[in-house]
């Protein structure tokens, strides 16, 4: 557990669903059918981060209520020795449940899976499961990294003399997005008909990259990021039917509305 004022819990309807669900006799309802569902999950996860964003629309489209544990990197709250007890790497989202911590998003996202099987977001079926994690993994291994790198430029103001290498990225960037694009103009969903983990590693990188895309510094340098959304617009749909899912406000970083 990470020292107290060094994790804010906020005060979110993920708690509050969560409290609701406990004292309302959920569990004897059967809707926590286990000892092992019937613990408390606690997210803790950054606002902005693309990783932390897959685990609470996961758990949001699972209707799974867990307490929010909101890391605030400018503090270093996930460098304390606590945290780090969680995850070595020092980085978020971080799953506990009970005595377990389970860290990486991908892995949290397939535990509360066994868990809460349902809604299915890793396929019923081999051809299912083996759709749903080549895009996860094109996702992570192709788009993921180039997200990356522009974070690592443009919010750190690291561009000047990079200009050349960071118009390549943003270029290699729209490249992966048109190829999802083109994916999600022959199906309502990235790797099924219906919604799965897929969908949920690619939306939050892609909202980063178009956020990343407004700065002005992006702008500045031509990167051609600030309307993927709009001039994709495969990309667009898709993207408003997972806005549309309910809960999903509460999933939307905090400090981008500010
Ligand atoms: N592969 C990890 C990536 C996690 C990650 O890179 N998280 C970032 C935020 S998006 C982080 O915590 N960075 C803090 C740091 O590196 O100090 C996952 O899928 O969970």
């Amino acid at each position: 557990m990470v020292a107290g004022s060094a994790v804010h819990a906020v005060a979110s309807r993920h708690r509050r669903f969560s409290r609701c669900c406990w004292r309302s006799g959920a569990v004897a309802a059967g809707v926590c059918h286990s000892y092992e569902t019937a613990m408390a999950y606690e997210v803790y996860w950054g606002s902005g981060s693309p990783y932390s964003w897959r685990v609470l629309l996961a758990f949001t489209v699972k209707q799974v209520p867990f307490d929010s544990k909101l890391v605030q990197f400018s503090r270093g709250d996930h460098k304390t020795s606590e945290f780090l007890k969680m995850n070595p790497r020092g980085r978020v989202p971080v799953l506990k449940h009970g005595d377990h911590v389970v860290y990486e998003s991908n892995a949290i996202l397939s535990y509360i899976e066994k868990l809460h099987p349902t809604p299915s977001l890793f396929g019923d079926d081999a051809v299912e499961t083996a759709a749903i994690w080549q895009t996860i993994s094109e996702v992570d291994s192709y788009l993921c990294p180039l997200q990356e790198q522009l974070v690592a430029a443009v919010f750190q103001d690291d561009t000047q003399g990079r200009e050349d290498e960071l118009r390549g990225v943003a270029e290699q960037v729209r490249a992966e997005i048109a190829l999802h694009d083109a994916r999600l103009a022959e199906s309502r969903y990235l790797a099924l008909a219906r919604l799965t983990a897929a969908d949920l590693a690619l939306y939050p990188t892609l909202m980063l990259i178009g956020r990343i895309g407004t700065r002005a510094s992006s702008r500045q340098l031509g990167l051609g990021l600030e309307n993927l959304r709009a001039s994709h617009p495969n990309v667009e749909r898709w993207a408003r039917m997972i806005e549309s899912l309910p809960g999903y406000e509460d999933t939307y970083p905090p400090h981008w509305r500010r």
